[in-house]
């Protein structure tokens, strides 16, 4: 099809068997795999279409209008535009069938030498990091297999089990692939160890319940509004999770009132259900930190996994904290780490320290006994749902409204969500603007998860230092009051 190795291909797809085929696929071929989140907006797909500079998608026929809508005007000409095609839904003309690719491949020889190396880059999903707009996360097959293996090696042997013949996990596949959580912390691993994976294209109560009526589910990988379903939901049953052994929960704060509401509800034995929290990072593939939840800590994200070294970094000395309780920036190093922003040294320069360290953006302490505990978020970034929201992105949108003169997105808590985000709006002179005036002309030009349900709020003054930088912290601090 005219692909390099070393080529960046999109691939805009929710969790489908195909999903793993493609996203293996291109990797054997030699190719870099940028992961786009199938909800995204036209605009959304196209700037990561064009910032990654993707020479060809996949994604599947629901999606594929609004898809090829991005792809105008950023793709190559003739770039190839693969369609997984499910014969219930028309495709566009210009796309070729997933499935001849399948055909194709079958007639062709197995690849006898992989045309990458170790640390050549493999995957490129976008985070926002500490600060601005989403970047390209390089990380190499070092960085995912590594973080595999440092995961397998700091859990006991009996919480995932390799198949066997007598033996075999089996376990849903909900959070997206498309995010380094489902990507390397889910799929990947599982199907090293050959768990079965049941693909959910996305969470509806009623489908959710339906896998767990239909499989003996064993293992389950889950987001903190997740645990909150299976805690509170009346739809769950305690004949849903009895086959379950192993739950994990990442990419979010957890609340150890929902986990408790959880082993109560259904009167479970912790000893049969073991509940492990981790604690990562796009840029560290993902997982730095893991705790069992035996420990009771359910607030701490527990120690640093094997073969990951982490420091405390005091905010206004920048000297090492060696004390416990006393909070700084968690950084993090090894192989896992990324090797950088995709096109962007500056970004890279602020978040890796030249000696490999990574700035995680997050503010922590441990304990006495080394348990280590996320307090705040340093870094500007606000998640919904365990879903990446940059305030920057908000932000420069927002100014994009003739009656808005300026703007500032900071998160706010959430029980259901976590955090939602919430604007600060100064309007241009003479200009009124409602609440919902401003929540509208946000909604449909991001995500769903990214619109201002935390509110908006009219003020004459946004904060702001010497330089111009938005002071979210200011309003984050003036909420708080
Ligand atoms: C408080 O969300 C992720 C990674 C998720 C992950 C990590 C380890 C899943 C499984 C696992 O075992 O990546 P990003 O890049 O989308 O978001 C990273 C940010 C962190 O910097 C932190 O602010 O998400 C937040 N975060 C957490 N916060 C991630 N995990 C936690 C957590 N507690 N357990």
């Amino acid at each position: 099809m005219g692909f390099k190795a070393g080529d960046v291909i999109a691939l805009v797809l929710p969790n489908l068997p195909e999903t793993a085929i493609a996203f293996l696929g291109s990797v054997e071929a030699g190719l870099i795999v940028t992961t786009v989140n199938p909800h995204y907006t036209v605009d959304e797909i196209r700037r990561q279409l064009i910032n990654s500079g993707a020479k060809g998608v996949i994604t599947n026929a629901e999606i594929a209008p609004v898809v090829l809508n991005a792809t105008r005007e950023t793709l190559p000409s003739k770039s190839p535009f693969i369609v997984i095609d499910d014969a219930t839904l028309p495709v566009p003309s210009e796309s070729i069938p997933f499935k001849d690719l399948i055909d194709r491949g079958k007639s062709l020889p197995p690849v006898p030498n992989h045309p990458w190396n170790f640390d050549d880059v493999v995957v490129l999903p976008y985070s926002s990091g500490t600060t601005g707009l989403s970047k390209g996360v390089m990380l190499s097959h070092k960085n995912l297999i590594a973080n595999i293996q440092q995961v397998k090696a700091s859990t006991d042997d009996n919480v995932w089990k390799e198949t066997t013949e007598t033996h075999q996990e089996i376990a849903p596949l909900l959070l997206p692939t498309f995010h380094i959580y489902g990507m390397n912390a889910v799929m990947l691993p599982n199907l090293k160890l050959g768990v079965q994976l049941i693909t959910l294209p996305k969470f509806t109560p009623q489908g959710f319940i339906d896998v767990f009526e239909q499989n003996k589910v064993t293992c389950f990988f889950l987001v903190p509004p997740l645990l909150l379903f299976l805690a509170t939901a009346p739809m769950v049953a305690k004949k849903h999770i009895e086959s379950i052994h192993v739950m994990t929960s990442g990419a979010a704060p957890l609340a150890g009132t929902d986990v408790e509401r959880f082993y109560h509800r259904f009167d479970i034995d912790e000893t049969k259900l073991q509940f492990i929290q981790g604690y990562g990072l796009t840029e560290s593939s993902p997982v730095t930190f893991l705790q069992t939840l035996k420990s009771k800590k359910y607030a701490s994200i527990g120690n640093p996994i094997c073969d990951t070294e982490a420091r405390l970094i005091d905010l206004s000395t920048q000297e090492d904290i060696v004390t416990p309780g006393k909070t700084g920036e968690l950084w993090v190093r090894g192989d896992h780490v990324m090797k950088g922003y995709y096109n962007n040294e500056e970004a890279t320069k602020n978040t890796l320290t030249p000696d490999g360290w990574l700035k995680t953006g997050d503010i922590a302490y441990f304990d006495e006994e080394l348990d280590f505990y996320i307090t705040d978020r340093l870094k500007e970034l606000i998640k919904v749902k365990g879903f990446q929201v940059p305030p920057a992105e908000l932000e420069a949108l927002l100014r994009t409204h003739p009656d808005i003169e300026e703007a500032a997105v900071i998160g706010i808590p959430d029980e259901r969500s976590g955090e939602l985000p919430r604007a600060f709006v100064l309007l241009k002179k003479d200009k009124t603007l409602k609440e919902k005036d401003v929540q509208d002309f946000v909604k449909g030009k991001v995500s769903e998860y990214k619109e201002l349900k935390g509110g908006v709020i009219f003020v004459d003054t946004i904060p702001k230092n010497p330089s111009g930088k938005i002071l979210r912290r200011v309003l984050k601090e003036q909420y708080a009051k």
